[in-house]
């Protein structure tokens, strides 16, 4: 045989492995089943490093499963609706479609050459009618719910995409995909109504092992507030306004009130002399965006309504003001402004010139505008209630209670969370599945219909105008309504690329099923998914819409399950020269040539050993030419080895064959922690003692030699297939190495003989003990007073105190 040779390597073992196909999944009960999800793709060009990471992260530890004898399934498919199609559709004059499906080609095979442990008979395309049929299908039973409905709003719009975007996709007040600045504009559209599960996304939370940060993230997108409504009476009007506080206790403070100029309260509220200066400020209103709105740190508007209301508690006459920085649609769109206790209030307060009444005495030395700590509360009684010298939280439930009992207010819950706003004006999705009649409404499109397939548009019938371009194709559109056979319209709007992402992994479990969307028994068996590998910017998208949807269909008794994803881990992101890669800065690394120059191994590898998988990685800063030199070290053990298959390991040098247990067992570990590269750090250490066992040691024949190799080749077919293969085969094995199984730890060999104890005196270390493990406290207390060293150190001085922690420590205190 001649030198390594990747090329080689790769040419050979990839058809063999086609013919086995080792990772198919086998769903017949033969052994535990663990479901290992990654993230699936956007077809939009070949992959790129990114996909390289993420996907050389997640084998690791399918391909772990997969040799501990699990039943793994591990599926592979296409998130194939969405923008970057459609838009290359318009500008190469073509349907979405083909784009779409030759990138799908492309990264196949890119994916097969990355050697990637996937099922391919689970494959599929989300753009396929037969997969769409079923999205469409899961809306009708949301909209029986109710859990999918339509109003008019002020929605997130994108002037460059011309659509519509949930909040979710909003990112610091640009378009998630494009980052063109988002503006709003009022529309009717279709919404989920994840807000019922607001309380239960929450506290699932507790059956999730995820980074802690996209818990946090979660939590805060959710927002819950415990707090109350308060009612205040309006003067010549009957009804009272209702404002959401989260800080009853600070009512008698409350000197006016704001609502959002664009509720439709405030245009209730305004009389007619302000009338002209509310229409002005309304329109400057909505050229703002909600995260301008929200700052603090920007200089205040609004404009008095003409009206006034009354505090509940001091019965004075309180003006109501409008103002941008309340939304409106948190809360009930109107809040009492308690200026002395909130700075929002109070910049706008002195800027307007009305009136502050601390309710909360600051502490000592406070000199600040508003007070918002801690502190008795002052200023706050009347002649039926008094919560003066109560702390922030007695007062609360004082003055809670008295609103509730005096029928002016009741303790609520708050969320911050709203509807998923799921409808979009752009061609390359799934169609909605309804239908408009003039006499019937919104009918649903009978299930055995679906799918409603997209109506063939192409180039520049496709180009945003902010109206669906399913509008244009009126032969798709004008259809009989399903009730009443009268004329109707179909919905022209498509669906959210992530309600197709919402339920794909429950396809998965059964992808050819034709009578529903999953067969229940099967995603029964496998959900939920045991891991999910994918990047941390879905923390508030999808992983939130997947949640949601996996909760709505277990009630509507569609599956066992509650949550999708049991483990999450993220993957950080692949970096140049400290910088994301992009075109305009020129430091863009193409997956493709890295493969070409160094091999998959060796790109694969270096991706893996780079970091933890959550840190960002420097390709600037790696060596994938040492990753290569590495494996062509670990693959040339495999030809040195001299004894047989199968040899008597037991007589084999022990030295060596404790380090390969150990290996075997750290690596479990490691690997379970997702601390994958201290594993490749660990073989690598392995790799270089079987080396010298072989020049200048044991020697090739000692089978304990062929032991570490085999073990070496088996670790390594988690990060480097090819390489181990040929490993495995030089070894005289038959394929697959993927299905060698775990090495079996011998626990006899990991005992240490000995470990090394230190001997500190008054905290410095003056010797150093070889010990046994199972060594005693007073045992190695003695030894330690024993040493020459120690007594030497001590020079006579009297001993106060020992501390000794076996088998590592003793702290000896000098008189
Ligand atoms: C009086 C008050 C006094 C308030 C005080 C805060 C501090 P979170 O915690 O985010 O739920 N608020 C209510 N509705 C609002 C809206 N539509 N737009 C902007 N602000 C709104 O915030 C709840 C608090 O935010 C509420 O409690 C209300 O101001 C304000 F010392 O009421 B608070």
């Amino acid at each position: 045989r001649g030198g390594y040779d990747f090329n080689a390597m790769q040419a050979k073992w990839r058809p063999v492995w086609e013919k086995l196909d080792p990772f198919k999944a086998r769903d017949d009960g033969s052994a535990e089943r663990r479901y290992a999800l990654t993230m699936f793709s956007y077809p939009s060009g070949d992959l790129h490093m990114g996909h390289g990471e993420v996907f050389a992260l997640h084998d690791v530890l399918s391909r772990f499963w997969f040799q501990q004898g699990y039943d793994v399934m591990n599926p592979i498919g296409w998130d194939s609706f969405g923008l970057p199609a459609e838009n290359a559709a318009i500008k190469r004059n073509e349907h979405p479609a083909t784009y779409t499906y030759a990138n799908i080609e492309t990264q196949a095979e890119s994916i097969r050459r990355y050697a990637l442990s996937f099922d391919w008979s689970r494959r599929l395309h989300t753009s396929d009618p037969e997969y769409y049929r079923w999205t469409q299908f899961l809306f009708l039973r949301f909209f029986e719910r109710g859990l999918a409905y339509r109003k008019a709003s002020y929605v997130n719009w994108c002037p460059n995409d011309q659509t519509v975007l949930a909040n979710e996709q909003v990112v610091q007040g640009r378009c998630e995909r494009c980052g063109f600045e988002v503006t709003k504009r009022e529309l009717t559209q279709w919404y989920f109504k994840i807000t019922d599960y607001a309380q239960r996304l929450l506290d699932d939370m507790e059956l999730l092992k995820w980074p802690e940060e996209i818990l946090l993230q979660q939590r805060n997108w959710i927002g819950r507030s415990e707090g109350a409504f308060a009612s205040f009476e309006v003067e010549g009007r009957d009804v009272p306004i209702k404002v959401f506080t989260t800080r009853p206790d600070t009512l008698f403070g409350a000197t006016f009130l704001v609502v959002a100029p664009d509720a439709k309260l405030a245009d209730e509220l305004v009389t007619p002399d302000q009338r002209t200066a509310f229409d002005e400020y309304l329109r400057a209103v909505k050229a703002s965006t909600e995260i301008e709105r929200l700052s603090t740190d920007r200089e205040k508007t609004g404009v008095f309504l003409g009206s006034y209301a009354t505090n509940p508690v001091t019965g004075e006459r309180i003006p109501i003001w409008a103002a941008d920085y309340v939304l409106a649609d948190y809360g009930t769109g109107a809040i009492m402004a308690v200026p002395g206790q909130d700075s929002r209030d109070w910049e706008f307060a002195e800027k307007f010139g009305l009136p502050i009444v601390r309710t909360v005495q600051p502490e000592e030395g406070f000199d600040g505008k508003a007070y918002t700590g801690e502190g008795p509360a002052i200023n706050s009684a009347n002649a039926e209630i008094s919560l003066d010298g109560l702390g922030v939280t007695e007062a609360k439930a004082k003055i809670s209670d008295w609103l509730q009992d005096k029928g002016l207010g009741e303790r609520t819950i708050n969320f911050r969370l709203r509807d998923w706003l799921l409808s979009r004006q752009r061609y390359w999705g799934a169609p909605i599945p309804i239908i408009h009649c003039p006499v019937d409404g919104e009918v649903p499109v009978p299930d055995d219909q679906l799918p409603v397939e997209l109506p063939d548009l192409r180039g520049a019938a496709l180009s945003p105008r902010g109206v669906s371009p399913l509008a244009s194709a009126r032969d798709w559109v004008e259809v009989a309504c399903p009730k009443c056979g009268g004329p109707a319209e179909r919905d022209t709007d498509t669906m959210d690329t992530f309600v197709d992402s919402s339920w794909y992994f429950l396809r998965y479990t059964s992808p050819e099923y034709t009578d529903g969307p999953f067969d229940r028994a099967a995603a029964d068996r496998w959900m939920p998914t045991y891991q999910y590998v994918g990047g941390k910017e879905h923390a508030v998208l999808h992983l939130l819409y997947a949640r949601f949807f996996t909760k709505a269909l277990h009630d509507m008794g569609m599956l066992d399950a509650v949550e999708p994803f049991a483990r999450l881990m993220n993957q950080g992101q692949v970096i140049n020269e400290g910088k994301s890669m992009s075109k305009s800065l020129g430091n863009g690394v193409n997956l493709g040539d890295q493969l070409d120059e160094f091999g998959v191994d060796a790109i694969r590898l270096t991706m893996v050993f780079a970091g933890p998988p959550d840190d960002d990685i420097d390709w600037a800063d790696l060596s994938p030419g040492g990753s290569l030199r590495f494996l062509q070290r670990a693959w040339r053990l495999s030809g040195s080895v001299e004894s047989p298959v199968g040899a008597d390991v037991s007589t084999g040098d022990v030295a060596l064959r404790k380090l390969t247990h150990r290996t075997v067992a750290d690596a479990t570990e490691l690997i379970e922690s997702y601390r994958f590269n201290v594993m490749v750090a660990r073989v690598m250490e392995l790799v270089n003692a079987t080396r010298k066992a072989i020049d200048s040691g044991p020697g090739a024949a000692d089978p304990a030699v062929r032991e570490a190799a085999e073990t070496v080749a088996i670790l390594l077919s988690l990060v480097a297939p090819y390489t181990a293969e040929d490993m495995w085969e030089n070894l005289g094995h038959e394929p697959t190495v993927a299905k060698a199984g775990w090495p079996k730890v011998d626990p006899a060999l990991l005992v240490q003989d000995s470990v090394t104890a230190v001997v500190q005196i008054a905290g410095k270390v003056k010797e150093r003990l070889e010990v046994s493990p199972d060594i005693t406290d007073a045992e190695l207390e003695k030894l330690a007073l024993a040493s020459e060293a120690v007594q030497a150190a001590l020079d006579g001085r009297g001993i106060r105190k020992v501390i000794a922690r076996a088998p590592k420590l003793v702290n000896i205190v000098p008189a």
